[in-house]
């Protein structure tokens, strides 16, 4: 048979040779069923100034920011996305909310609150308000576009608190 020479084809013909219970096991072994991104959330302390125009599209970015989310990857593939996240913070509680993100759009933002208007945003899910040293994680299935992660704690947003995640 031709396919025999071809070492592009060699894998599907191990794979003809087995049970069908046993085609299924060696496919899921094979393909990564999901996306890793591990976050830590950091910040230089309570008593650090907190920056309040370190917003998404305002001048500075958040280049300046006295927190923020430290991410393992800014880019996965689309499809299950788990975010394994960290508080890493002494001293302040933390999260880890996703909003979808379209270039040059402001993200809706609550003047009132000090966070993100939450709704009006698209909420995609979130680790909500851990403690310092806290873990938690979210599992969601993403699909191409680019992704806001941000601390949704008030002032935290504006401080500087948030990432883009590409998802391609
Ligand atoms: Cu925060």
């Amino acid at each position: 048979m031709i396919f025999f020479r071809s070492a592009v084809f060699g894998p599907f013909i191990v794979i003809a040779s087995l049970s069908s219970a046993a085609i299924s096991s060696a496919a899921m072994a094979s393909a990564q069923p999901f996306s890793l991104v591990k976050i830590t959330l950091w910040d230089k302390g309570k008593e650090a100034a907190m920056t309040t125009d370190q917003g998404i599209g305002m001048t500075s970015g958040n280049s300046s920011a006295t927190m923020g989310l430290k991410l393992s990857r800014t880019s996965v593939k689309a499809g299950e996305v788990v975010f394994r996240v960290k508080n890493g913070s002494q001293d302040i509680v933390h999260e880890m909310v996703v909003f979808p993100y379209k270039k040059g759009q402001d993200i809706p933002y609550s003047e009132k609150d000090s966070r993100i208007d939450e709704d009006a945003a698209g909420h995609l899910g979130e680790v909500s308000e851990l403690d310092p040293g806290q873990k938690g994680e979210l599992k969601i299935s993403l699909k191409p576009g680019t992704y806001v992660l941000a601390c949704n704690i008030a002032g935290h947003y504006m401080a500087g608190m948030w990432a883009l995640l590409t998802v391609k």
